[in-house]
Protein backbone atom coordinates (compact mmCIF):
# COMPACT_ATOMS: atom_id res chain seq x y z
CA UNK A 1 0.00 0.00 0.00
CA UNK A 2 1.50 3.49 -1.14
CA UNK A 3 1.46 6.16 0.78
CA UNK A 4 -1.28 9.21 -1.01
CA UNK A 5 0.67 12.01 -2.46
CA UNK A 6 -0.30 15.35 -0.36
CA UNK A 7 -1.36 17.79 -2.78
CA UNK A 8 -3.36 21.92 -2.68
CA UNK A 9 -5.11 21.96 -5.45
CA UNK A 10 -4.91 25.50 -6.65
CA UNK A 11 -7.88 26.61 -9.34
CA UNK A 12 -10.72 28.56 -10.87
CA UNK A 13 -13.49 26.39 -11.52
CA UNK A 14 -14.59 26.28 -14.26
CA UNK A 15 -16.37 23.05 -14.98
CA UNK A 16 -13.14 21.10 -15.66
CA UNK A 17 -11.46 22.61 -12.32
CA UNK A 18 -15.05 20.82 -11.32
CA UNK A 19 -13.61 17.15 -12.37
CA UNK A 20 -10.53 17.48 -11.70
CA UNK A 21 -11.40 18.20 -7.67
CA UNK A 22 -13.81 15.19 -8.03
CA UNK A 23 -11.45 12.76 -9.56
CA UNK A 24 -9.07 13.94 -6.84
CA UNK A 25 -11.83 13.72 -3.91
CA UNK A 26 -12.98 10.58 -5.50
CA UNK A 27 -9.16 9.17 -5.38
CA UNK A 28 -8.08 8.69 -1.04
CA UNK A 29 -5.56 5.74 -1.66
CA UNK A 30 -3.43 8.00 -4.01
CA UNK A 31 -4.31 11.57 -3.02
CA UNK A 32 -4.55 13.55 0.25
CA UNK A 33 -6.11 17.32 -0.85
CA UNK A 34 -4.56 19.00 2.11
CA UNK A 35 -6.96 22.23 1.04
CA UNK A 36 -7.92 23.56 -2.20
CA UNK A 37 -6.85 27.15 -3.12
CA UNK A 38 -8.93 29.75 -5.16
CA UNK A 39 -7.90 31.94 -7.88
CA UNK A 40 -9.48 34.77 -9.95
CA UNK A 41 -8.96 33.24 -13.79
CA UNK A 42 -12.00 31.97 -15.61
CA UNK A 43 -14.54 33.92 -13.31
CA UNK A 44 -13.63 36.60 -10.62
CA UNK A 45 -12.06 35.31 -7.79
CA UNK A 46 -15.74 35.29 -5.59
CA UNK A 47 -16.77 33.34 -8.38
CA UNK A 48 -14.47 30.57 -8.13
CA UNK A 49 -14.18 30.48 -4.40
CA UNK A 50 -18.30 29.57 -4.58
CA UNK A 51 -17.46 27.34 -7.34
CA UNK A 52 -15.13 25.31 -5.78
CA UNK A 53 -17.54 25.04 -2.58
CA UNK A 54 -19.90 23.52 -4.94
CA UNK A 55 -17.41 21.29 -6.01
CA UNK A 56 -16.74 19.63 -2.69
CA UNK A 57 -20.22 20.06 -1.61
CA UNK A 58 -21.58 17.49 -4.59
CA UNK A 59 -18.34 15.34 -3.90
CA UNK A 60 -19.72 14.80 -0.64
CA UNK A 61 -16.43 16.56 1.62
CA UNK A 62 -17.85 19.76 2.63
CA UNK A 63 -14.86 19.49 5.49
CA UNK A 64 -12.46 19.89 2.54
CA UNK A 65 -10.66 23.45 3.37
CA UNK A 66 -10.90 26.34 0.83
CA UNK A 67 -8.89 29.26 0.99
CA UNK A 68 -9.48 32.49 -1.34
CA UNK A 69 -6.89 33.52 -2.73
CA UNK A 70 -5.57 36.20 -5.32
CA UNK A 71 -8.43 38.27 -7.31
CA UNK A 72 -6.17 39.90 -9.61
CA UNK A 73 -3.04 38.86 -11.96
CA UNK A 74 0.49 40.38 -11.14
CA UNK A 75 0.80 42.88 -13.09
CA UNK A 76 -2.89 43.42 -15.34
CA UNK A 77 -6.11 43.84 -15.20
CA UNK A 78 -7.95 40.09 -15.18
CA UNK A 79 -9.08 38.36 -18.24
CA UNK A 80 -11.82 36.37 -17.56
CA UNK A 81 -13.89 33.31 -19.94
CA UNK A 82 -17.37 33.46 -19.32
CA UNK A 83 -17.39 32.81 -23.55
CA UNK A 84 -16.38 29.43 -22.69
CA UNK A 85 -17.51 28.46 -19.13
CA UNK A 86 -21.01 30.63 -18.68
CA UNK A 87 -21.68 32.98 -16.29
CA UNK A 88 -21.50 31.47 -13.14
CA UNK A 89 -18.07 29.38 -14.48
CA UNK A 90 -19.86 26.35 -13.28
CA UNK A 91 -22.39 26.50 -15.79
CA UNK A 92 -24.80 23.62 -17.12
CA UNK A 93 -25.87 21.31 -14.32
CA UNK A 94 -28.41 23.16 -11.21
CA UNK A 95 -25.95 22.45 -8.14
CA UNK A 96 -27.52 23.93 -4.38
CA UNK A 97 -25.77 27.49 -3.21
CA UNK A 98 -22.89 25.95 -0.87
CA UNK A 99 -23.21 26.26 2.98
CA UNK A 100 -19.09 25.14 3.77
CA UNK A 101 -17.34 27.68 5.09
CA UNK A 102 -14.21 29.25 3.87
CA UNK A 103 -10.79 29.19 5.91
CA UNK A 104 -10.12 32.31 7.27
CA UNK A 105 -6.91 32.60 5.83
CA UNK A 106 -5.27 34.03 2.37
CA UNK A 107 -4.31 31.27 -0.21
CA UNK A 108 -0.89 32.32 -0.15
CA UNK A 109 -0.02 31.84 3.05
CA UNK A 110 -1.70 28.85 3.36
CA UNK A 111 0.81 27.35 0.63
CA UNK A 112 3.27 28.94 2.22
CA UNK A 113 2.59 28.07 5.83
CA UNK A 114 1.92 24.06 4.45
CA UNK A 115 5.14 23.73 2.76
CA UNK A 116 6.61 25.55 5.84
CA UNK A 117 5.35 22.78 8.23
CA UNK A 118 5.12 19.60 6.25
CA UNK A 119 8.09 17.73 5.39
CA UNK A 120 10.41 19.30 2.58
CA UNK A 121 9.83 17.63 -0.45
CA UNK A 122 5.99 15.94 0.31
CA UNK A 123 3.58 18.47 -0.75
CA UNK A 124 3.01 18.95 -4.54
CA UNK A 125 1.43 21.97 -5.82
CA UNK A 126 -1.44 21.52 -8.55
CA UNK A 127 -2.05 24.41 -10.37
CA UNK A 128 -5.38 24.59 -12.64
CA UNK A 129 -5.76 28.67 -13.15
CA UNK A 130 -3.29 31.20 -13.24
CA UNK A 131 -0.54 30.72 -11.30
CA UNK A 132 -0.90 34.14 -9.28
CA UNK A 133 -1.13 32.75 -5.99
CA UNK A 134 1.89 30.25 -6.86
CA UNK A 135 4.08 33.13 -8.12
CA UNK A 136 2.91 35.27 -4.85
CA UNK A 137 4.21 32.40 -2.43
CA UNK A 138 7.44 32.12 -3.84
CA UNK A 139 8.16 35.65 -3.90
CA UNK A 140 6.66 36.36 -0.76
CA UNK A 141 8.49 32.83 1.20
CA UNK A 142 11.11 32.42 -1.84
CA UNK A 143 12.45 29.48 1.14
CA UNK A 144 9.26 27.07 -0.06
CA UNK A 145 10.84 26.56 -3.31
CA UNK A 146 13.05 23.60 -2.60
CA UNK A 147 10.35 22.20 -0.15
CA UNK A 148 8.05 21.96 -2.86
CA UNK A 149 7.69 18.07 -4.57
CA UNK A 150 6.37 18.88 -7.37
CA UNK A 151 4.50 21.35 -9.02
CA UNK A 152 1.88 19.78 -11.65
CA UNK A 153 0.20 22.29 -13.80
CA UNK A 154 -2.15 22.47 -16.52
CA UNK A 155 -1.18 25.65 -18.95
CA UNK A 156 0.36 26.17 -22.20
CA UNK A 157 0.68 24.62 -25.60
CA UNK A 158 3.46 24.09 -27.82
CA UNK A 159 2.06 21.95 -30.89
CA UNK A 160 -1.35 23.31 -30.51
CA UNK A 161 -0.61 27.12 -30.08
CA UNK A 162 -3.21 29.29 -28.25
CA UNK A 163 -6.42 28.72 -27.16
CA UNK A 164 -7.00 32.55 -25.97
CA UNK A 165 -5.16 34.16 -28.26
CA UNK A 166 -3.37 32.61 -31.54
CA UNK A 167 0.09 31.77 -29.49
CA UNK A 168 -0.99 31.20 -25.87
CA UNK A 169 -2.69 29.25 -23.63
CA UNK A 170 -5.83 31.14 -21.62
CA UNK A 171 -4.09 29.92 -17.71
CA UNK A 172 -0.83 31.31 -18.45
CA UNK A 173 -2.12 34.77 -20.37
CA UNK A 174 -4.03 35.53 -18.00
CA UNK A 175 -0.49 36.05 -16.11
CA UNK A 176 2.06 35.72 -17.76
CA UNK A 177 4.65 37.17 -15.23
CA UNK A 178 3.29 35.05 -12.45
CA UNK A 179 4.15 31.74 -14.85
CA UNK A 180 7.01 33.03 -15.54
CA UNK A 181 8.19 33.62 -11.94
CA UNK A 182 6.77 29.51 -11.56
CA UNK A 183 9.33 27.98 -14.37
CA UNK A 184 12.11 29.84 -13.04
CA UNK A 185 11.55 28.31 -9.26
CA UNK A 186 13.73 25.39 -9.51
CA UNK A 187 10.96 23.08 -8.36
CA UNK A 188 10.20 19.85 -10.17
CA UNK A 189 7.41 20.97 -12.91
CA UNK A 190 5.09 19.04 -14.80
CA UNK A 191 3.14 20.51 -17.39
CA UNK A 192 -0.44 19.67 -18.98
CA UNK A 193 -0.27 21.43 -22.13
CA UNK A 194 -3.06 21.97 -25.01
CA UNK A 195 -1.18 19.33 -27.08
CA UNK A 196 -2.34 16.54 -23.92
CA UNK A 197 -5.78 17.88 -23.07
CA UNK A 198 -6.75 18.64 -26.70
CA UNK A 199 -6.30 14.75 -27.05
CA UNK A 200 -8.86 14.39 -24.06
CA UNK A 201 -12.45 14.62 -25.57
CA UNK A 202 -15.52 14.19 -24.55
CA UNK A 203 -17.22 12.36 -27.07
CA UNK A 204 -21.10 11.65 -26.67
CA UNK A 205 -20.02 7.90 -25.59
CA UNK A 206 -17.99 9.82 -23.10
CA UNK A 207 -20.19 11.34 -21.64
CA UNK A 208 -23.09 8.86 -21.79
CA UNK A 209 -20.90 6.58 -19.76
CA UNK A 210 -20.69 9.73 -16.66
CA UNK A 211 -24.47 9.84 -17.13
CA UNK A 212 -25.01 6.19 -16.99
CA UNK A 213 -23.21 6.26 -13.44
CA UNK A 214 -26.43 7.59 -11.78
CA UNK A 215 -24.86 8.85 -9.03
CA UNK A 216 -25.03 13.00 -8.32
CA UNK A 217 -21.51 13.83 -9.35
CA UNK A 218 -21.98 11.82 -12.39
CA UNK A 219 -25.14 13.79 -13.80
CA UNK A 220 -23.18 16.82 -12.80
CA UNK A 221 -20.07 16.28 -15.00
CA UNK A 222 -22.51 15.10 -17.82
CA UNK A 223 -24.12 18.27 -17.57
CA UNK A 224 -21.24 20.22 -17.36
CA UNK A 225 -19.54 18.57 -20.38
CA UNK A 226 -22.69 19.30 -22.09
CA UNK A 227 -22.17 22.96 -21.36
CA UNK A 228 -19.18 23.85 -22.64
CA UNK A 229 -19.56 20.90 -25.93
CA UNK A 230 -21.50 23.69 -26.89
CA UNK A 231 -18.79 26.38 -27.06
CA UNK A 232 -15.59 23.98 -27.85
CA UNK A 233 -17.58 22.02 -30.83
CA UNK A 234 -18.39 25.29 -32.56
CA UNK A 235 -14.72 26.40 -32.31
CA UNK A 236 -12.32 23.11 -33.24
CA UNK A 237 -15.21 21.17 -35.16
CA UNK A 238 -13.80 17.99 -33.07
CA UNK A 239 -15.52 15.09 -31.50
CA UNK A 240 -16.18 16.72 -28.31
CA UNK A 241 -14.96 19.20 -25.80
CA UNK A 242 -11.35 19.05 -24.22
CA UNK A 243 -11.02 17.87 -20.62
CA UNK A 244 -8.55 19.90 -19.38
CA UNK A 245 -7.80 20.39 -16.29
CA UNK A 246 -8.41 16.42 -15.12
CA UNK A 247 -5.48 15.48 -16.64
CA UNK A 248 -3.36 17.16 -13.57
CA UNK A 249 -4.79 15.07 -10.96
CA UNK A 250 -5.25 11.56 -13.43
CA UNK A 251 -1.33 11.91 -13.27
CA UNK A 252 -1.07 11.57 -9.89
CA UNK A 253 -2.83 8.61 -10.01
CA UNK A 254 -1.95 6.66 -13.26
CA UNK A 255 1.21 8.89 -14.42
CA UNK A 256 1.88 6.05 -17.07
CA UNK A 257 -1.28 7.72 -19.30
CA UNK A 258 1.11 10.67 -20.19
CA UNK A 259 4.09 10.88 -22.01
CA UNK A 260 6.41 14.01 -22.38
CA UNK A 261 10.03 15.09 -22.83
CA UNK A 262 11.91 16.83 -19.72
CA UNK A 263 12.96 20.66 -21.52
CA UNK A 264 13.37 24.08 -21.52
CA UNK A 265 9.93 25.98 -21.28
CA UNK A 266 10.28 29.80 -21.08
CA UNK A 267 7.23 32.37 -20.90
CA UNK A 268 6.87 35.04 -23.28
CA UNK A 269 6.05 38.76 -21.00
CA UNK A 270 7.07 41.34 -23.32
CA UNK A 271 5.59 41.01 -27.06
CA UNK A 272 2.42 41.84 -27.31
CA UNK A 273 1.83 39.43 -30.11
CA UNK A 274 2.39 36.61 -28.71
CA UNK A 275 2.29 37.45 -24.87
CA UNK A 276 1.90 34.39 -22.74
CA UNK A 277 2.82 32.06 -24.91
CA UNK A 278 5.18 29.11 -23.49
CA UNK A 279 8.26 28.81 -25.37
CA UNK A 280 8.64 25.09 -25.08
CA UNK A 281 12.21 23.42 -26.94
CA UNK A 282 10.55 20.30 -28.10
CA UNK A 283 13.22 19.74 -30.31
CA UNK A 284 16.21 20.70 -27.73
CA UNK A 285 17.42 23.30 -30.24
CA UNK A 286 18.80 26.27 -27.83
CA UNK A 287 20.66 24.47 -25.33
CA UNK A 288 18.90 25.86 -22.85
CA UNK A 289 18.58 24.28 -18.97
CA UNK A 290 15.62 21.64 -19.03
CA UNK A 291 13.22 22.86 -16.29
CA UNK A 292 10.07 21.11 -17.02
CA UNK A 293 8.46 18.04 -18.23
CA UNK A 294 6.09 18.77 -20.60
CA UNK A 295 4.31 16.13 -21.45
CA UNK A 296 2.53 15.38 -25.20
CA UNK A 297 0.44 12.33 -25.30
CA UNK A 298 -2.26 10.61 -23.24
CA UNK A 299 -3.82 7.13 -23.28
CA UNK A 300 -7.65 9.11 -23.42
CA UNK A 301 -9.33 5.44 -23.19
CA UNK A 302 -7.37 4.78 -20.25
CA UNK A 303 -7.74 8.45 -18.83
CA UNK A 304 -11.93 8.32 -19.46
CA UNK A 305 -11.85 4.78 -18.01
CA UNK A 306 -10.25 5.88 -15.06
CA UNK A 307 -12.18 9.38 -14.51
CA UNK A 308 -15.88 7.19 -14.86
CA UNK A 309 -14.65 4.40 -12.41
CA UNK A 310 -13.57 7.46 -10.17
CA UNK A 311 -16.52 9.66 -10.47
CA UNK A 312 -18.56 6.64 -9.89
CA UNK A 313 -17.72 6.06 -6.11
CA UNK A 314 -18.50 9.64 -5.23
CA1 LIG B 1 -8.92 25.90 -14.66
Amino acid sequence: MTTPRKIIIDTDPGQDDAVAILLALASPEEIEVLGITTVAGNVPLHLTTRNARIVCELAGKPDTRIFAGCDTPLARPLVTAEHVHGKTGLDGPVLPEPTMPVADLHAVDFIIDTLRAEAPGSVTLCPLGPLTNIATALEKAPDIAPRIAEIVLMGGAYFEVGNITPAAEFNIYVDPEAAKVVFACGAPITVMPLDVTHKALVTKPRNDAFRALGTPAGHAVAEMTDFFERFDKEKYGSLGAPLHDPCVTAYLIAPDLFEGRHINVEIETASDLTLGMTVADWWRVTGRAPNATFMGAIDDDGFFALLTERLGRL
